[in-house]
């Protein structure tokens, strides 16, 4: 089963800001007081004919939209987040942020690049002005995402540490989850779903969109990665770079955790419910790349599902949550 793709992606793309942009893609997608918010990463400086040395940077970008399809972008990149960048030398930029609310509070969290690792952060806003940053992980973990509620009075997380120095220094990476008082402190880590689980992924996996809560247990997207160092997908990056050849695919996968204890994946869909295959996803920065960040659960039944596509855009893709239940044929 695939899910089917709004027929006007993509949703966001450089050419829809008014300040400099180049990459609008791995958005976080909440609704919050009956309005919906992406913020989006905007990678500034490349293109299809190489990038401006010593020109590019990243920012968080504010979209909103009445309808979930159609989105107004602000006019300026989200200014706290920069601040708070800027006030550390450590930190080189914040980018692929996820959105939950919980409790009505919206909670991001992102990666971060510093000087000495890649760390995940959690942030809180009340009114995507103000960002109140509550955790900073050791490196190397990203991807994190919450659950949209507390679970046994903590806050829950998914997430992707990268242990590269115990696993033979390859990239085998897969999907944990830690729990917190506070949003603040995590533990209680769990493995959650190793990569060797995955039929379509021999690279790593990852946390990708925020669970959804429906009867049978959370619906949560991940993605995964196929690694053949004999397949050259397209890709700008190697314009200023020849040696920097992409052969990595990024596909969507679905799993079920159970409601109660959300580290036990109940099932999972054993093929991909979305793999690149129009223009905007096979050609970009890196050709071939599917990466959700956002799930809504509509009233009506409706998923909504948002993804970085290339590297590059934004875009959106549906299903009913029956069919993305019923695509669950894994059981474990
Ligand atoms: C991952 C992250 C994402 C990116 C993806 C594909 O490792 O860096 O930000 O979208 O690779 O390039």
């Amino acid at each position: 089963m695939e899910l089917k793709r709004y027929s006007g992606n993509p949703v966001l793309q450089a050419s829809d800001l008014s300040y400099p942009a180049s990459l609008v893609f791995n958005a976080g997608i909440c609704k919050f007081k009956g309005r919906y918010y992406m913020v989006f990463r905007n990678d500034v400086g490349f293109s299809s004919k190489g990038w401006g040395r010593g020109t590019t940077y990243t920012n968080l970008g504010i979209a909103e939209s009445d309808d979930g399809i159609h989105w107004i972008p602000r006019d300026k990149p989200w200014a706290a987040p920069q601040e708070y960048v800027d006030a550390d030398p450590e930190i080189s930029r914040f980018y692929d942020p996820r959105l939950t609310v919980i409790e009505d509070r919206v909670y991001l969290c992102f990666a971060v690049d510093t000087r000495h690792g890649l760390r995940g952060g959690i942030a809180v806003t009340d009114d995507f002005e103000k960002f109140d940053v509550l955790s900073l992980s050791i490196p190397d973990d990203r991807n994190m995402v919450l659950f949209p509620e507390k679970i046994d009075g903590c806050f829950v997380r998914l997430e992707r540490p990268m242990p590269e120095y115990s696993r033979g220094y390859k990239e085998l990476f897969d999907i944990w989850l830690s729990k917190s008082p506070d949003c603040r402190y995590w533990g209680d880590s769990e493995l959650v779903m190793g990569l060797e689980k995955v039929p379509f992924a021999n690279a790593k996996i990852g946390p990708a969109a925020p669970p959804i809560k429906t009867s049978e247990g959370w619906l949560a997207t991940f993605h995964a990665t196929y690694k053949d160092p004999n397949r050259d997908l397209l890709g700008w990056e190697i314009a200023n770079n020849p040696k920097a050849i992409w052969h990595k695919e990024y596909l969507a996968g679905l799993m079920l955790l159970d409601l109660k204890n959300p580290a036990k994946v109940l099932a999972i869909s054993s093929q991909p419910v979305i793999k690149a295959r129009e223009k905007y996803e096979l050609d970009g920065f890196r050709g071939s790349v599917i990466f959700p960040g956002g799930m809504l659960l509509e009233p009506n039944g409706e998923v909504k599902v948002y993804y970085g596509a290339a590297d590059t855009v934004e875009c959106l893709a549906t299903a009913t949550v029956d069919e993305l239940l019923r695509s669950l044929d894994i059981t474990f």
